[in-house]
């Protein structure tokens, strides 16, 4: 009998709907080869657009309207130029908050196929999983303004770390690293910041001895992002809080090909609500319209999307078909090639059927 499965599509702006086409592309062929379930999908078309016809970029219930979900499928947010980052993220931040997906699992892996823009890196290199806690952090709208436009204006924004936030990211970590190499790196600041980060390193040093089998160790945040670059082969697992797990995601991506190339989840492990899937990167308005942004990390987000809905078969044989097509020479522009955003997606579909 075959599993039924509802997924709530937001494409949001820019090159989000283009790279998402192709994601959904690629879900349906998977579907139609293996049989063992059936994807039913409701597309939201929120963003810029809703915003220029109801003054907001998702109606108020959206939280209701996505809750009896399998999963959601995001594609990008933002235009900056048409409308205030803030308030077309806020919505992304609200969805990951409200059903509670602490965890964003954002792995780097350099496929074969492509160049690494660090000299001598190949593909075995770069090989490690960024877990960004999503839940709090510098993430919490937690602040204010005071004295608005007056040369003593004053802005506060706190972050806030919980002990039961801080825990249960770094068990997550753990647990993860133990199905890989079997070692964990936390990005902490406590030389600065005295109280959140120290309330990270204090529980990084209490879980560690629970699980023996993984190495674990602590950097500081700027020693991190400058060790990705001299050495990524070290790093297998690495736990970040909200702001600096974005940050070094981003460098990840970079380094693991692109962001064109980089998934991302942001899972509820619990399964108490739907957990959502998106590339790492933007909506890069300068690109969009254009039909050259590579659709490979929202593909790859599909996959993830298949691993958490119990399918891992299915999400394999996407993993397999992309790394086909990347090695056969498949490439878009940001990767030096020539290939549209459609074509992409059919090299891909193409290396399904082999
Ligand atoms: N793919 C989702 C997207 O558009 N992300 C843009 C962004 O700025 N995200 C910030 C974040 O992930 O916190």
């Amino acid at each position: 009998m075959s599993k039924n499965l509802r997924i709530a599509v937001y494409p949001g702006d820019g090159i989000g709907p283009e790279v998402i086409d192709e994601a959904l592309r690629v879900l349906k062929r998977v579907e139609e080869l293996d049989r063992s379930f059936a994807l039913e999908f409701t597309s939201f078309p929120w963003g810029v657009e809703h915003w220029k016809r109801h003054g907001k970029v998702v109606p108020d219930d959206f939280l209701d309207v996505l809750r009896p979900f399998d999963a959601i499928l995001l594609g990008a947010v933002g235009w900056p130029e048409l409308l205030p980052d803030g308030q077309t993220l806020a919505p992304l931040v609200k969805i990951r908050q409200a059903f509670d997906q602490y965890a964003c699992v954002r792995p780097a892996r350099l496929f074969p196929g492509l160049k690494c823009v660090l000299a001598d890196k190949k593909p075995g290199d770069i090989d490690f999983v960024v877990i960004r806690e999503n839940s709090e952090g510098e993430y919490v709208d937690n602040g204010g303004r005071l004295k608005r436009g007056t040369p003593d204006e004053v802005a506060v924004q706190t972050a806030l770390h919980t002990r039961k936030g801080v825990e249960r990211i770094l068990r997550y970590g753990f647990e993860l690293a133990r199905t890989r190499r079997k070692k964990l790196t936390m990005a902490t600041k406590s030389n600065a910041q005295r109280y959140g980060y120290v309330l990270w390193d204090e529980v990084l040093e209490e879980l560690a001895p629970k699980f023996p089998d993984v190495t674990s160790e602590r950097q500081h945040c700027d020693a991190l992002i400058m060790n990705f670059v001299r050495w990524p082969e070290r790093f297998d697992v690495v736990v970040a809080s909200n702001l600096f797990g974005d940050l070094l995601t981003d460098l990840g991506g970079v380094l693991a090909g692109g962001l064109g190339l980089a998934p991302s989840t942001n899972t509820n492990p619990e399964r108490r609500f739907p957990s959502m899937f998106e590339p790492v990167h933007g909506s890069a308005p300068d690109i969009a319209g254009r039909g050259i942004a590579n659709p490979i990390a929202a593909i790859l987000s599909a996959a993830m999307m298949l691993d958490h809905l119990q399918l891992p078969a299915a999400a394999a044989h996407i993993r397999r078909a992309v790394e086909r097509a990347l090695a056969d020479g498949a490439k878009t522009p940001d990767l030096g090639g020539k290939l549209s955003t459609s074509e992409m997606g059919s090299a891909v579909m193409a290396c399904l059927a082999d």
